[in-house]
């Protein structure tokens, strides 16, 4: 990100410098973590009600209100749809703090998903969360919302995921590179009747499958962690949610493949309008989060995999965020305990 540029005398340290810029990343980082928590509280509320839209409303509001103390200049790329359909988090929509008189926050391009999982909140189900990616102008790809055959795995399988082999050949490879056996794996799939014949195929195979309500992208994030119990996602999920995922890999340097699943003349025509020229181009994490400073961060909903959901208590609240940067390229995972009334004689737990 370009360092807050400074056209005030008084600003003494050149932002520009190395420590600068590293700062600048942790801090905005930081700042990141605060949206996504701001967001996943405000959801967190609503799990269970069955109330979808307002489930979403929450997330949507209080993500939007958290951006307005970022000091950014920030576009968001990927939202909650255009803007004549959001009010809010729009594809195009300029948020941040507004900068004091002589001050340029740095420009930022920013993709938001503020509940993802908008059903799992509103049932209750596992892994919702608040999540955003950010980085340099330019750094993410302006994804149409449309469909992505992806396929996701760990570190481990840089180079060995082909999109076009039969889902036992990946299987293999995954397994081979995790030093396991096939019928060790966990292979996370989106539920739906588009997946029957890859399910099929991973049954064959021996795999094991758990199969997904919603929510493909902290599945993805999974499979890139160690432990989370997930080694693969394999399917068609959102586009959008595609890019997003791409800049989590681009922190946990998991493999990713995806191609954008162009159906009918409509669809071909806004693939041409937004520039994208060969819509059958399979795209790595790489291709899809090309920034050079990506930050990360997602916070737990409801309790999942990698993430603990929000818990409330009489006097506050407790998030679990994992925050990430690219360059430096940091992982950190935040357990944060809002204290919002006056510490009761319970004190903070450990857990
Ligand atoms: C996908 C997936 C998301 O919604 O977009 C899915 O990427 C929508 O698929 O994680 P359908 O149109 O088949 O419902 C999510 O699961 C988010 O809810």
């Amino acid at each position: 990100m370009a360092g807050q540029t400074a056209k005030s005398p008084q600003k003494k340290k050149s932002p520009n410098s190395a420590s600068g810029q590293q700062n600048l990343a942790e801090h905005l980082a930081f700042e990141m973590a605060r949206v996504v928590e701001e967001a996943a509280i405000a959801a967190a509320r609503t799990m269970g009600q069955g109330d979808r839209p307002g489930s979403d409303h929450a997330a949507v509001q209080a993500m939007r209100r958290a951006f307005e103390d970022v000091p950014i200049a920030g576009n968001i790329v990927i939202g909650e749809g255009e803007r004549d359909e959001a009010p809010m988090l729009y594809i195009g929509e300029r948020v941040g703090a507004t900068p004091p008189a002589g001050l340029e926050y740095p420009a930022v391009d920013i993709a938001v998903d503020p509940l993802e999982g908008t059903n799992l909140c509103a049932t209750g189900a596992a892994n919702s969360i608040a999540v955003l990616a950010a980085s340099e102008a330019g750094g993410l790809l302006h994804a149409p919302d449309c469909y992505m055959e992806k396929i996701i795995a760990g570190p481990g399988c840089q180079g060995a995921l082909d999109l076009d082999a039969p889902p036992a050949d990946n299987l293999k490879a995954i397994a081979k590179r995790l030093d396991r056996d096939v019928d060790d794996l966990v292979v996370m799939v989106l539920d739906r009747p588009r997946h029957e014949g890859l399910i099929a195929a991973l049954r064959k195979a021996g795999a094991r499958i758990r199969l997904i309500g919603d929510g493909d992208l902290s599945a993805g994030i999974a499979a890139a962690v160690r432990g989370a119990g997930v080694h693969a996602v394999m399917g068609i999920g959102g586009a959008p949610e595609g890019v997003i995922t791409a800049a989590a890999m681009r922190c946990l340097h998991g493999e990713m493949l995806g191609r954008l699943v162009v159906d009918g003349k409509d669809m071909q025509r806004r693939m041409e309008k937004m520039g994208i020229r060969d819509p059958k181009k399979i795209y790595r994490a790489q291709d899809l989060a090309p920034g050079k400073k990506i930050i990360f961060a997602a916070c737990g909903v409801t309790p999942g995999n990698l993430l603990q959901g929000v818990r409330f208590f009489g006097d506050g609240y407790r998030t679990h965020s994992l925050v990430m940067t690219s360059s430096p390229n940091t992982v950190s995972f935040r357990d944060t305990v809002h204290l919002t009334g006056k510490p009761d004689r319970r004190g903070v737990r450990l857990f």
